[in-house]
């Protein structure tokens, strides 16, 4: 039975969550066929139910998971014979750093440069919703927490460092291959390049070449995908 895959739906088809696109990589790299359930805000209640409130979602012989991590794990266990998401043990041990990293770092950089355009391109019913939540999180209008980020950009591009290094010296954050270490952070710069035009990646950096690789896989899933570059 094929599996249901709900995923965040902006404007003209733009699947812009970070956490969404970890699920849609990570099912790429499985091999698994999906029916895909573009999902605005306001209609993951009445996708998941009071007990699946964010998506990722997926739906598999009947059962309902969410959470990016947890459908990974669930993929990695219920799929032993296709390719390996996090290599073994270690690997998967190792994807926890990269997962609170990519948390605690990353996306906070990339949401505070575009949040804002992030708000122009979520679906009409869900523009209320994500101005109300967001600028509940932020204490600020989503403007004056997205103004400046010019200023900011030298600051968040150093402390990207670690990762430049490391993907200038090998392919992938997995070595020669990429897996599910690449595609947390793969998400999140996926999230900004889906709605926003601004460049938070130079392009010299040793990441955008290495984004470019991971957008080429799996026939280029993740470039083909409606894109500001
Ligand atoms: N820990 C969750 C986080 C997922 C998450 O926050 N998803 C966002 C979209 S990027 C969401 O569904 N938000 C619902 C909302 O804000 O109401 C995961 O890894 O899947």
């Amino acid at each position: 039975m094929t599996i249901e895959f709900y995923d965040l739906a902006g404007q003209d088809g733009r699947n812009f969550s970070p956490y969404c696109w970890r699920t849609r990589m990570a099912l790429a790299h499985k091999g698994l066929d999906f029916e895909h359930r573009g999902t605005a805000f306001t209609a993951i209640a009445a996708a998941g139910g009071t007990a699946h409130r964010t998506v990722p979602i997926i739906v598999d012989a009947g059962k309902m998971i969410s959470d990016s991590s947890r459908i990974a794990d669930y993929l990695e266990a219920q799929y032993p014979d296709r390719p390996s998401l996090f290599g073994g043990e270690a690997g998967h041990a190792l994807c926890k750093f990269v997962h609170s990293w990519t948390n605690a770092v990353v996306h906070p950089g990339v949401a505070r440069s575009v949040v804002h355009d992030i708000y122009d391109h979520v679906r009409d019913e869900d523009r209320d919703y994500f101005r109300t939540s967001r600028e509940k999180v932020f204490g600020q209008p989503l403007a004056a927490v997205q103004a400046g980020r010019e200023d900011r950009l030298e600051a968040f591009r150093a402390d990207l460092y670690p990762l430049r290094l490391t993907v200038r010296a090998q392919a992938f954050l997995g070595g020669e291959r990429a897996n599910y270490a690449d595609y947390i952070v793969f998400g999140a710069f996926q999230w900004a390049r889906s709605i926003s035009d601004f460049r938070i990646l130079a392009d010299d950096d040793p990441i955008l070449a290495w984004f470019r690789r991971c957008g080429e896989l799996f026939d280029g899933l993740g470039r083909q995908a409606p894109g500001y570059y």
